[in-house]
């Protein structure tokens, strides 16, 4: 934002501190009947930095009923995070899938 501070030269001065983006993206996991639980928990704590007990409610809340919040982020945030489950999924032959929500 151009800013005077009425000393100087009169010239703007450039904020390049970058404001914080808002966490207003939802990441959503699905279930499916293929992934393991123990790579769904696996998946949850690598990725999504959720200790063992926690990546454990959310996989068994998913697994119930089908889906779940897994955490809200920027859009950036969510979905590099959505790319690496599909990317870890993939590589070790699960379909698991989450997907990216605006709040
Ligand atoms: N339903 C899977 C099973 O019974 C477990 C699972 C849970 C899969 C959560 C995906 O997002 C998921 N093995």
């Amino acid at each position: 934002m151009p800013h005077n501070d009425g000393l100087g030269t009169g010239l703007a001065e450039r904020r390049v501190t970058k404001l914080a983006e808002p966490d207003n993206y939802r990441v959503v996991l699905l279930n499916d009947d293929y992934t393991t639980k123990e790579f769904v928990v696996a998946v949850l704590v690598a990725i999504f930095q959720k200790g063992v007990p926690e990546a454990t409610r959310i996989m068994e809340d998913v697994h119930k009923k089908g889906r779940g919040i897994v955490g809200m982020y920027s859009w950036d945030i969510a979905a590099t995070k959505a790319d690496q489950v599909h990317v870890l999924a993939r590589k070790n032959e699960y379909p698991l899938r989450c997907l990216v929500e605006k709040v």
